[in-house]
Parts: structure tokens; sequence; C-alpha cells
């Protein structure tokens, strides 16, 4: 392959066709948080590709040439729903055609073929079952757990992983295991709904109560789900019922609280505007500036308090300006300080994913959906607004494999994983059987200029002989 000469830290002024996002460019390069009024201008501009360039300036001081991708196993434990949002395709009420629900014993006989293929994550989600028990999902995480620990020697080197992890890492998930991705912020408080922990004058006591449960069990992350758009008229319209923002955040902050990583998404391109996707993205950077706050990072200089709910007090932490380390489970910020004083655990945001919406199947499928361009900018857009989230996720079932591999040049640094079996957006004609092997992830990402990089759900490098995995020193 022919090499190319290094691009330029900004894009030259001469090919910013729209002048008036020259001060953004400034903004950029020096890694300054951007303004809501910033974004609409990015989002109002013909030049799409002085966006899109300024994102790729911004992915590329983050992680150069890698771009990731994990061999995963997405699993829907049911598609039973108490809920009838708006957008979704996936829900069915008990007794409809196709609606189902797993056995733990199914469960856990999928956990053991995705160890056996050599999986390093699980990613579960499921609608919110009106009846299952609340020990349902307990016992679902642990009969994962187990499998992983009676199996450990058909996907996974225990002896090189051990080695690896620094002792006392905040990060409870045994590493080198398959990891347990599992629950919307949606579902855990419709837990805490079903074990009757959830009150309404103290919600964080519930949410608290049955992550820590799960955690016991054997969750390891949460996954960006069910955020939907924040925004009450879009939330009133397209998904009432579900939790509000404050509630999605608050069951974020606690996961963060207890050292788990979760991650986030944006469902864009249905009734939504601009502006409202520029405010769920604010939101999301101010949270992510609390639990980056409470892992050690520092707030840029001279930059005002800000007076939103939760996060007074604390000023934007970008992970943007040259030289910043990205948060990483072992990272040690401020190791002058004891360990003794260090606040521990401290999850974060990992990966803002944006959704496309896909309107087939759905109460909304007169709308038309995003286009390319509009997929492109948005996600362009979010790794631009999203200084202080370290990764961007092209998800390729929604935004299949192709588009992936262009936005991987737009602001993109990870494409999601093998998956196998999606049931809550397809691809016309597939069915829920949507798999691609990393083989294929490896080829798609080389062709579009990067070094594929294979990542477990907490961005540690996995390197593997064949099916056995390790984490890279
Ligand atoms: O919560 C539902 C969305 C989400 C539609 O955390 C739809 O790494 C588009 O959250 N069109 C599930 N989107 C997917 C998800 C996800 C996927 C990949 C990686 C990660 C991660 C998270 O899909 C739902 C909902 O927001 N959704 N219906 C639809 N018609």
């Amino acid at each position: 392959m022919t090499t190319l000469a290094p691009l330029p830290a900004t894009p030259p002024a001469t090919l910013i066709r729209d002048a008036a996002l020259e001060p953004i460019a400034a903004k950029v390069e020096a890694g300054e948080r951007l303004s809501i009024a910033d974004g609409e201008l990015l989002f109002s501009t013909p030049d799409i590709w002085t966006v899109c360039a300024l994102a790729d300036q911004v992915r590329r001081r983050l992680h150069g040439d890698a771009a990731y991708y994990n061999i995963n196993r997405h699993l829907n434990y049911s598609n039973i729903c108490a809920l009838s949002c708006k957008f979704c395709e996936f829900y069915r009420k008990r007794g409809d055609e196709g609606a189902y629900e797993r056995s733990i014993e199914e469960v856990r006989a999928e956990a053991r073929r995705a160890i056996e293929a050599g999986a390093t994550e699980m990613h579960i989600v499921g609608g919110l079952h009106p009846y299952l028990p609340f020990e349902y999902y307990t016992d679902l995480v642990r009969a994962i757990r187990e499998e992983a620990d009676a199996h450990c020697g058909a996907g996974f080197q225990p002896a090189r992983a051990t080695e690896t992890v620094q002792a006392g890492s905040p990060h409870h998930n045994e590493p080198g295991r398959l990891h347990i991705k599992a629950f919307t912020a949606v579902e855990i408080v419709h837990l805490a709904k079903i074990a009757k922990v959830y009150k309404q004058h103290d919600r964080t006591a519930g949410i608290r109560w049955v992550l820590e449960r799960l955690k016991a069990a054997g969750l390891g992350s949460l996954p960006g789900g069910g955020a939907e758009v924040f925004d009450d008229r879009v939330h009133d319209e397209a998904f009432k019922g579900k939790i509000r923002s404050d509630v999605w955040l608050d069951v974020h902050r606690v996961a963060h609280e207890l050292g788990l990583n979760t991650n986030a998404t944006i469902l864009y391109g249905h009734i939504e505007d601009k502006r409202e996707r520029l405010v769920h993205m604010d939101m999301l950077r101010r949270a992510q500036d609390v639990a980056l706050g409470r892992m050690g990072y520092e707030s840029m200089e001279g930059t005002e308090a800000r007076g939103h709910e939760g996060t007074e007090g604390i000023g934007p932490i970008t992970l943007t300006r040259p030289g910043t380390p990205l948060p990483h489970p072992d990272l040690t910020l401020r190791a002058s300080v004891p360990s003794s004083l260090r606040p521990s655990p401290c999850g974060y945001f990992q990966t803002i994913t944006p959704l496309p919406f896909i309107p087939d199947g759905s109460d909304l499928e007169a709308l038309p959906g995003p286009g390319g361009l509009e997929n492109l900018r948005t996600l362009a857009i979010a790794r631009l607004m999203l200084d202080n989230f370290p990764h961007v996720k092209a998800f390729w079932i929604m935004q299949t494999l192709g588009m992936a591999q262009l936005m991987l040049q737009n602001g993109a640094d990870d494409i999601d994983g093998t998956v196998v079996w999606y049931d809550i957006t397809k691809v016309e004609g597939s069915g829920t059987h949507q798999e691609t092997t990393a083989a294929d992830l490896r080829h798609a990402i080389v062709e579009a200029g990067f070094e594929p990089v294979e990542r477990d759900t907490l961005y540690r490098r996995v390197e593997r002989d064949g099916k056995p995995w390790w984490l890279a020193e």
C-alpha cells in the first residue's frame, strides 16, 4: 500500500470553504470546548467536509491510526416490553406472535458458544418485561459468569491475563474473562421497580441497590442504550413512559460511583431537531465532567463553573487538548496522592454511539430516516462536541459496514464487533442473524486506512493465538 504524507494538524485555512468555521477550527486546534451555538453552525454549514476534517483531526489526536473492534455477542433475553415506544420495532406484548423470553439455560448455552468462539464480551439487553422477577436478572448474569469461569481454558489464557492487570484495579470485573455488558439505564430502573426498591423521593438508593447486586453477580459495565434524545418534548411524543434524561443520567452516575464503566447513545433522525441533539450531547459531556473530575482530571483554567444540576462548580474537562491522557481502567492521575485518599472506584463514559433512526416496522415508519450525509455529519459533530468521551462508535449494524468505514475517516475510532445475533433493528431480509467475522472487520478497517486493534470491553488491547486470548502488556 502507498504510504501517504501525514495530515496537517488543522485543515489549512484555504481548505475551509465556509469562513464562519474558522473560529471553530481554532478552538478544535486548541482542544477547547465547543458551544451549542458552534454545534448549530456545524449542522447548518454547507461545508460538511470541513466539519469532517475537524472531527478527523480530533480522532487522530486521540487514537492516531488505531481503529477498534471486538469479538462479541449481542443477546436479547426477551422482546416483551411494558412500553410501546413509537420508534421501536423490537417490542412485543405477551402472547403476540414472535414474543419470546430466553430461559437461564438458553442464555447459559449462548454464553458457552460465545466463549468457545473466543468472544471477549456479551452485550445483553431486553424489553421491560412486566413479569420476570428480579432474581431472573441476577441469575442470568451469574450463569454467564459461571460459564466464563468453568470454560476459561476454551477462549482464555488466565496466566497471561492475570499478569497484566495491576492489583487493586478499581474494576472488579476479572480481566481476561468474558465481560458482561448488560442492561440499559431504562432496564436498571425497571428492575428497581420490580424489586420494589425504587422510591421517587430517593431514586438513586434503588438504582444503587440493583447495580450492587448485578455487579456482585458479575456485571462488568452498562451499555449506552435507552438514552434516545434528552428532551421532554421528544420524550412525550416518541417514547412516553420511558425514564427521562435526569433518571438516565442518575443511573450512569451511580454506575460510575460503583466503578462500572458505561457507554452512551443518541437516537437521532426522527422527530427531534438539531438543537435537541446538541443539548443531548451537552448533557452527556457535563455528566462526563463529573466522572472525570472524580478520577482526578482537572478543568481548564479560568473556565467558569457550570450551572447544570449535579455539575455545579465543575468546569469543562476535555480530553482533546494535546497530551491529555485518556481514561483507562488502570490510569492513575495524581500519583503523589496516597492510594488510600484517591477516590475509588471510578467509572466513566467510554463511548458515544450515534444511532441513526431506522423507521422500518415502527410506528414512525412514514418518516424517511436520516440519509448518509446526515449520518456522517452527526457522527463528526458528536466527535467534536463530546470532547471528553474517549471513543466514538460507528455501530456497523445500524450504519452498515461500508458507512462505518467512511465514519472511521470522519471521527469514529470504533465499529463494535462480530455481533452475531441482533434483534433490535434488522437489515431487510437478514432476520436476527447479523454476523460478521473478525477477519471482515479487520479487512474493512485496513481498507479504510487504519490499523485494526482488537479491544476488550474496557478498550484494553487483546492479543490472541486463535481462540485463546489475553490482554496486551
Ligand atoms: O436503546 C431502538 C435504539 C438502542 C431503533 O453501548 C433504535 O456499546 C435506531 O444502545 N432505529 C439499542 N435505533 C442499541 C444500543 C447500542 C448498540 C451498540 C453498541 C452500544 C454500546 C449500544 O437502539 C436502543 C434504542 O435507543 N433503537 N429502535 C430504531 N428503530
